[in-house]
């Protein structure tokens, strides 16, 4: 396969951005290689420079559930551009996509949209101290909920990826208010609370995670901890800027009916632009600034561009049949690749759900972040080497979940699959 322009490019990226990238994972620095420098997408396909094209299970990271540049997003934001990019003022688009959100996740009565998902985790961790008044709060190993630095404690995602341990220029003293405990392991939290007493001002999860590869809560785990933060006067919050419209309409919170006080969405929501977004309680969120004392704020917030982008993806999203399409498609893929994994003799475990999959080259099961990191991550980068070659591109990194959409086709997924027990056999 030809990437001489791909290379040219990232050389001279790498003079010009940290590390040639915008965001870490891109990078390909886990499994070795070359990134490849996209030129165009469209449905379920990337084109790189050098005009090859791949099967693309990472749609953006999430967004692209719809398929890249699905004609009706695109239609909308040629219209919505003509009336301009950004207002910096309340704009009718916004009372729309917040009444959709409104609508369609449990546990939002209100919300407030920005601009990314780092944005919205940072935003939910201050109300969850504003509400509550209470500094320490509980994340769990693996879990990734963006950039800010109080999360940057055994974070998944780039973090992991990259086997950082955590990040320097984050003073301790901010830090010191995280507590962690092993993903599905609610003895754990209830420890954590019982040495804190009225100290913790909830419990921040990915419902499914995403970012350590792919783990599904145990049953119980998210009943557990509705329960455990009740008890304790806290709060509990569901980071689904991942899972948010992905894992059903209504998000994993619908899917495995445990209804948390706040959540924070993203992704899906921006349908390729930047919208993140928090609500929850109407208690909760009417201490946001300017209804309430907690301030939070956004140049772009909210702008009509993204609103629109938004707004279409989910209603393509909600029409009929939309998430059992996603889950044949997936559902007929990861079997796909767990009996080609099994026909080469591989060590191998992962799950899908809904629009989402993950798999690790280890004996299973992966309950949390420590047996994640057992995993081949070696073998990995020379699996995810041998499907590029074959047109598949997934997720740089064995610490990142792949993400199907509308636009698959079968005959997408069957090449997959045989592309899949062709790299098992080479690599076994
Ligand atoms: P952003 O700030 O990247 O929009 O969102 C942060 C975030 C928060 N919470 C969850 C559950 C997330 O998955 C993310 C971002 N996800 C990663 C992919 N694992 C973004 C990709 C990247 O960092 O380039």
């Amino acid at each position: 396969m030809n990437t001489n322009r791909s290379q040219a490019v990232f050389s001279a990226a790498q003079e010009l951005m940290p590390g040639g990238v915008s965001s870490p994972v891109r990078a390909f620095k886990s499994v070795g290689g070359q990134p490849i420098v996209f030129d165009r997408v469209k449905g379920s396909y990337a084109w790189d420079v050098d005009g090859n094209r791949f099967i693309d299970y990472v749609g953006s990271w999430g967004p692209a559930i719809c398929g890249h540049a699905h004609p009706e997003v695109i239609a909308a934001l040629q219209e919505a551009l003509e009336k301009g990019t950004s207002f910096g003022a309340p704009c009718e688009l916004e009372n729309k996509l917040a009444e959709m959100v409104i609508e369609a996740v449990p546990s939002v009565e209100m919300v407030r949209f920005v601009n990314s998902g780092t944005e919205a985790c940072m935003a939910v961790l201050r109300l969850m101290r504003a509400f509550t008044g209470r500094d320490k709060v509980i994340k769990f190993e693996g879990c990734y909920h963006g950039h800010a630095d109080m999360f940057l404690v055994k974070a998944g995602s780039g973090v992991a990826t990259l086997g950082l341990p955590d990040s320097p220029g984050v003073p301790r003293s901010t830090t010191s208010n995280t507590l962690t405990a092993p993903y599905n392991d609610l003895e754990a939290v209830k420890e954590l609370f019982a040495e804190n007493p009225d100290a913790i001002c909830g419990v921040i999860l990915e419902p499914v995670v995403g970012n350590a590869g792919f783990i599904t809560p145990e049953p119980g785990f998210l009943e557990g901890l509705r329960e455990v933060t009740k008890e304790n006067g806290a709060l509990l919050v569901f980071d689904e800027v991942m899972t948010g419209f992905r894992i059903s309409y209504g998000g994993a919170q619908a899917r495995f009916g445990v209804t948390p006080d706040l959540t924070t969405m993203g992704k899906v929501i921006g349908g390729g632009l930047p919208v993140g977004a928090y609500g929850g309680r109407k208690e909760i969120m009417s201490m946001v600034s300017p209804a309430g004392p907690m301030y939070q704020a956004g140049t772009l917030s909210g702008n009509p561009l993204a609103m629109t982008a938004g707004i279409k993806t989910l209603e393509l999203l909600r029409q009929e049949g939309s998430y059992d399409k996603l889950e044949s498609t997936t559902q007929k893929l990861f079997a796909g690749i767990q009996s080609a994994a099994k026909s080469a003799g591989l060590p191998f475990t992962g799950s899908s759900i809904s629009a989402m999959f993950g798999f690790y080259l280890c004996e299973g099961p992966v309950r949390n972040f420590e047996e994640a990191k057992s995993a081949d991550t070696e073998r990995f980068g020379k699996l995810h080497k041998a499907m590029l070659e074959r047109g598949i591109y997934l997720a740089p990194s064995a610490f990142e979940a792949g993400f199907t959409s509308l636009a698959h086709s079968e005959d997408d997924i069957n090449s997959t699959i045989k592309a899949f027990q062709e790299s098992f056999a080479e690599i076994a």
